[in-house]
């Protein structure tokens, strides 16, 4: 290897021949923003290490996980006693019991909750759990919120509000997405439009209620009000996708900001801490409608893992301590408003939000508030602003359309230092 040929060149170079791409998930390729990815070989607390043993300030945090920062002693402690007594059963634990628990108290919504291994396998049962029980075939979905990759919601706007989704990805079947319809996030009157049309074929309304997936972008407390007026008017399901608000935006997630209640939650990220758990619960009369009770089937090898449970359940625990979201949501405060500062002061058009433990940065004058504003930010100069922090290791998500998440070890020396770099690549634009 040459001198200057990095670990990581070597190491992508290599990846690419037994995985596509090198990577298994495809974000991780930098392919929107260019250059070469990282290959990390540890971490702790707001930071990891690349394959060049170069330390970088981390942002994604595992995109919402490591919510109280990586390798956490106690999180690791669990995990380690857990795999010492066996890493899998298929049969039930009392951990899982616990975790159930622990869900349902947090999120008064969810009276009972089925635990599964990714957040696309919890948003495609809860999905499948609505048409179940309402009978009803016809899913809405809004364009820029992501809901994992299971093949229904892999799908785009129609032509016109009564058409039905077209694929966005090979391979899915237009059969299999006619059932989705596609409309614009934040936008009201058009779902009131639509539910006039067609609200009694409708079984289920899905949403991000702060999306994260064209970067960080609220629901207006009108759209969600709007919606859950409307699903309960004619017999929809409200499900909200808080994979990445729940226990990030704060205790109770998205839904105990908005003080609105779903039918159904999907949930994910923070409450695996890092391994592989997620999770969607509900109405205790919907949950009936699941194997082995009722006719909806569902089901997962590793399901409840004790193991992944147990790095679950022990985050779950620590951010329950008291001041936990205060601080959180103050750090993160302080970095949007470090920014947005260092920017003015480089006069660059730019501005930043957060919300709790997760933020969005914005090359535009003002915080886009839909999804055709979002796509008008300036993408090149975010791939450049997010090289020139990478060079200084501060690592952004690697595309102008994920959102940012910090962690309770992102304390007040790691965000001046993240602002102090910003300053330079600010003025490097
Ligand atoms: P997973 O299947 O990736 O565990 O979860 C899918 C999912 C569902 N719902 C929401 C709101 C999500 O944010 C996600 C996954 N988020 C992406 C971040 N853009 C995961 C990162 C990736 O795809 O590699």
């Amino acid at each position: 290897m040459g001198a200057d040929v990095s670990n990581n060149e070597t190491l992508f170079a290599r990846a690419q021949r037994s995985t596509p791409g090198g990577v298994n998930s495809p974000v991780r390729a930098f392919r929107s923003v260019g250059g070469t990815p990282r290959f990390i070989t540890h971490a702790e607390g707001p930071w990891f290490w690349d394959a060049d043993g170069k330390r970088y300030i981390d942002y994604i945090g595992s995109w919402g996980p490591a919510i109280v920062g990586h390798a956490h002693p106690e999180v690791i402690s669990a995990v380690q006693q857990a795999a010492a007594r066996g890493l899998s059963f298929g049969a039930p634990t009392e951990g899982e019991i616990l975790m159930a628990e622990e869900i349902c108290k947090l999120v008064p919504s969810i009276e009972q909750v089925r635990l599964v291994s990714s957040g696309t396998e919890a948003a495609m049962s809860a999905l499948r759990l609505a048409r179940g029980a309402t009978g009803r075939d016809l899913v809405i979905k809004f364009e820029g919120c992501y809901h994992g990759h299971a093949d229904s919601m892999l799908v785009k706007a129609g032509s016109g509000l009564l058409t039905f989704g077209n694929p966005t990805s090979s391979g899915v079947p237009e059969d299999f997405t006619k059932h989705t319809m596609v409309l614009d996030f934040n936008n009201s009157e058009q779902l009131e439009e639509v539910f006039k049309n067609l609200g009694d074929k409708i079984a289920a309304v899905i949403v991000e209620p702060v999306a994260g997936n064209m970067n960080l972008l609220p629901a207006t407390p009108e759209f969600l009000r709007t919606m859950r007026q409307l699903c309960s008017q004619k017999g929809a399901l409200l499900l909200f996708d808080e994979v990445m608000s729940g226990f990030r935006v704060a205790l109770g997630g998205a839904q105990s900001l908005y003080g609105i209640e779903p039918d159904m939650t999907v949930l994910g990220k923070v409450i695996g801490g890092g391994l592989p758990v997620a999770a969607f619960g509900g109405r205790a009369d919907l949950m009936k409608h699941l194997a082995p009770l009722g006719p909806v089937y569902q089901a997962g090898t590793l399901s409840g893992n004790p193991v992944a449970v147990a790095a679950g359940m022990t985050t779950l625990k620590i951010i329950q301590r008291p001041g936990f979201y205060e601080s959180l949501t103050a750090q993160t405060t302080k970095l949007v408003e470090g920014l947005s500062k260092a920017a003015g002061e480089a006069g660059v058009s730019f501005c930043a939000h957060a919300v709790g433990g997760m933020f969005g940065i914005y090359f535009a004058a003002q915080v886009p508030v839909d999804y055709a504003q979002m796509m008008a930010c300036d993408k090149e100069r975010f791939n450049a602003f997010f090289h020139a922090m990478l060079d200084q290791g501060v690592y952004f998500a690697p595309s102008a359309f994920e959102a940012g998440f910090v962690s309770s070890a992102h304390d007040d020396a790691t965000i001046d230092a993240t602002v102090s770099a910003a300053r330079l690549a600010f003025s490097k634009l």
